[in-house]
């Protein structure tokens, strides 16, 4: 029986399925300056590079030819270097497989958690083009305060996270040949991208616009890291992804990959490494990227490692109504501290858990694949969670709400009705 899903171009995936891409979101010369991931589609571990989340805080950097690229390390090092792609790649190369999560990714739901009212959805898709940096412009009439629920509307921020295998080089082998001063306590990194910060992701976490924020003027995207997490072997300055060469929006030629905490340390378009003995107040270090209580808590810090989180990706809110029988629920779950060792299910909103089967790997800062087998012979509404807990002890959530609202690591119920 000829079954016509099953014509065409079956290399690129059979037709019948859908292909699983990201959500972009283009600037306004069409360009692809944001994107989510579609987590719920995907079927393993390695997020596909077509599919992988993409964010862009500034203005993306033009495309760098290899041929023509290089970076310098300055500062307190013994031996300033400026290393070409060849130099990079000359030295010894490793691989790291690991989750990167943007900070902001699931934010919403702190917001949903805090406030109520409808609680946000992965398939929600971005229908407006433009993303925030077209978001605050003059078209309200005022000083680029956008319209809060526009913002809302138009970027939903789940989705913000991939799994991913890095090629590239240890960043501690190039700071060992550059020699690092005793003095040196942090790695200021910094990319090739330029641009004066647009307040609109701030509105759009806090989902507040009557924020005083300082305005750093045009920058390049920086982070100053610890000295201890950039001499970490597995914290390396990558020019692959998923086997193939970087492309541009992932940083091409070269990024640097700090797994276990959030993306936005992981700095693309790399330019410069810069030993300092104090820890710089970038905009995305101290400002944006930060925990707290509102913008003016003093103790307020930088976002820095993931909490441990899980995620279901089926059943969904959407599925519902489910027929009595079984079930698979399953999901992903990951740690900013290392390997996932134990997921909790529970399907009567938290009353009871039970565990589920968790994949095994020996990738310690890649997500986990974990299943449970549900049989439902009730009719009714049900309430599902997921629970990790990480090699630390740590179980979700681990992160309070904050007024950025980063790092949600929190339980999202999924509710769905049987009959
Ligand atoms: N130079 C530079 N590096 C950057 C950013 C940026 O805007 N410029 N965005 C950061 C943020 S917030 C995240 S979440 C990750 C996203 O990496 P990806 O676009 O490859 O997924 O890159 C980080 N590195
Ligand atoms: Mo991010």
């Amino acid at each position: 029986m000829a079954r016509p899903e099953m014509e065409g171009e079956w290399i690129e995936g059979w037709p019948d399925r859908k292909k699983a891409r990201i959500m972009p979101s283009k600037d306004d010369q069409g360009r692809t300056i944001f994107a989510r991931a579609p987590v719920l589609e995907l079927g393993g571990l390695t997020t596909p590079t077509d599919a992988s989340y993409i964010i862009a805080q500034l203005n993306m950097a033009d495309p760098i030819h290899p041929d023509d690229y290089d970076f310098q390390v300055t500062g307190l090092v013994e031996k300033p270097l400026v290393f070409n792609f060849e130099e990079i790649q000359q030295l010894p190369s490793v691989t790291v497989r690991t989750t990167m999560e943007c900070a902001g990714d699931d934010g919403e739901y702190f917001r949903w958690q805090k406030d109520g009212g409808p609680k946000p959805s992965r398939l929600k898709v971005q229908e407006e083009q433009g993303g925030w940096n077209q978001m605050a412009g003059e078209e309200d009439g005022d000083d680029g305060a956008a319209n809060i629920d526009e913002i809302f509307d138009a970027i939903p921020t789940t989705c913000l996270v991939s799994g991913g295998e890095w090629t590239g080089v240890r960043l501690k082998d190039v700071l060992e040949l550059a020699g690092v001063k005793p003095e040196a306590t942090h790695v200021h990194l910094v990319g090739y991208d330029e641009g004066r910060p647009d307040p609109t992701p701030i509105y759009l976490s806090t989902g507040r616009t009557d924020i005083e924020i300082e305005d750093p003027g045009v920058i390049n995207y920086d982070k100053a890291l610890d000295l201890e997490k950039a001499l970490d072997p597995d914290t390396i300055l990558a020019w692959a992804q998923n086997g193939e060469y970087l492309r541009h929006v992932h940083g091409a030629p070269l990024r640097v990959i700090v797994p276990g905490w959030s993306g936005n340390w992981s700095v693309k378009w790399l330019k410069e490494i810069e030993l300092l003995d104090y820890e710089k107040p970038c905009y995305y270090q101290t400002q944006y990227f930060v925990l707290g209580e509102g913008p003016d808590d003093p103790n307020k810090v930088p976002c820095k490692e993931l909490g441990v989180k899980s995620i279901i990706t089926n059943p969904i809110d959407e599925d519902s109504p489910l027929k009595v029988g079984t079930h698979r629920i399953c999901g992903y779950a990951w740690s900013g501290l290392g390997a996932i060792t134990r997921v909790e299910v529970s399907t009567d909103d938290g009353e009871s858990w039970q565990d589920a089967y968790v994949e095994p790997s020996s990738d310690r800062w890649l997500w986990r694949r974990w299943s449970f087998k549900w049989d439902v012979h009730e009719k009714g509404n049900y309430v599902i969670k997921a629970r990790a807990t990480d090699e630390e002890g740590r179980t979700q959530p681990q992160t309070p709400w904050n007024f950025q609202m980063k790092h949600f690591d929190g339980i999202v119920p999924v509710d769905v009705e049987v009959v």
